[in-house]
């Protein structure tokens, strides 16, 4: 109940909110509104923060620690984080969580409010708001706003309860949807533009019916590429990257491939059974959902390099990223 949860965050000591790695503006806007209602409330980010949290972290003034030793707080929460292993800290010290993925199992406590309907985390702590009286000021509404616009792919995967918690921000705020659009918009960096270029360059492409796949490859930037390639016009993209060991694949296709059954996932992990590695389901990430749909069903595979141990090859697959991780099979003697 949120009840609980506001009156857990009303009681008395340092409180500390957790961002999960990588943190997006959703994590972000939660964690500054809890702050703002709530006092004597700190930030943490021990995982880093994305591109735009950065931008909106900076424009909006808002303070967030790199590292945190939570044994200096006597309350820990965490926002937008479907487990302990995406915000990189002890689970069991975690006694606040509010989030809105498909549950994990991860979250059983009772101050856990998991409500897997709606589209961001920064409408349910909204509701939060509400439910301790506190109205978002400006800044509060801002943060918000940009967590509830960016988890919804810019509205197109909103649903009504997102439409009418926008709505409330906006009007309890008293600012405008341009305001959130500047706060949140902003051009990608010159090394990822130049990414793309590249990936431009090499690209080749057949067409297959009506359909149009394409393949390229690069060293940086894999999914920006593959996305700039499917904004081309390709169908179904492919770009692989080597780095040191390991070969690297992202893919990502038109939402009605998608729909009519092409499973990127599953496509990847047969590359990586006929290259003598391991299986496995690319690993569905925490935002697997939300923006497999949202971007068409982008998905990454790691192919290590043969004859690496378990485990060895392979970066660590980022909390939130929808990566998977080929492992070489284990050789039985
Ligand atoms: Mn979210």
């Amino acid at each position: 109940m949120l009840i609980d949860i506001v009156q857990a965050l009303q009681g008395p000591g340092r409180k500390v909110v957790l961002l999960h790695g990588n943190a997006d503006p959703d994590a972000l806007g939660s964690a500054f509104a809890i702050q703002q209602a709530f006092g004597d409330v700190a930030i943490a980010a021990p995982g880093g923060m994305d591109r735009v949290s950065k931008v909106v972290a900076s424009k909006l003034s808002i303070e967030v620690m790199e590292t945190v030793d939570l044994s200096e707080f006597d309350l820990v929460a965490a926002v937008d984080s479907s487990s302990a292993e995406q915000l990189g800290v002890d689970g069991s010290l975690v006694t606040v969580v509010i989030d809105h993925h498909a549950p994990t199992g991860a979250w059983t406590g009772p101050l856990h409010h998991i409500d897997e309907s709606r589209r961001s985390c920064a409408e349910i702590v909204l509701d939060l708001l509400h439910e301790a009286g506190h109205v978002p000021d400006r800044r509060t509404g801002l943060a918000l706003a940009a967590g509830m616009l960016t988890d919804s792919g810019h509205f197109r995967f909103a649903n009504a309860a997102l439409l009418n918690s926008m709505a409330t921000v906006l009007r309890e705020s008293s600012i405008g949807m341009d305001e959130i659009m500047d706060l949140t918009e902003m051009e990608s960096d010159v090394s990822e533009r130049v990414s793309q270029l590249k990936g431009a360059q090499r690209l080749r492409f057949d067409r297959v019916g009506d359909k149009i796949a394409a393949v390229s490859q690069g060293s940086a930037h894999e999914s920006s590429v593959c996305r700039a390639i499917i904004l081309a016009g390709a169908d179904v993209a492919f770009v692989g990257s080597q780095r040191d060991e390991n070969f690297r694949i992202s893919a990502r296709a038109k939402q009605d491939l998608v729909r009519k059954g092409l499973h990127l996932g599953r496509l990847l992990d047969a590359v990586g059974g006929e290259t003598e590695n391991s299986g496995g389901r690319a690993r569905r990430g925490r935002r697997a959902h939300g923006q497999g749909r949202r971007g068409g069903g982008a998905q990454h595979v790691h192919v290590p390099g043969h004859g690496l141990p378990a485990g060895a090859a392979g970066r660590r697959p980022r909390p939130g990223g929808r990566e998977g991780v080929i492992r070489p099979s284990r050789r039985r003697p």
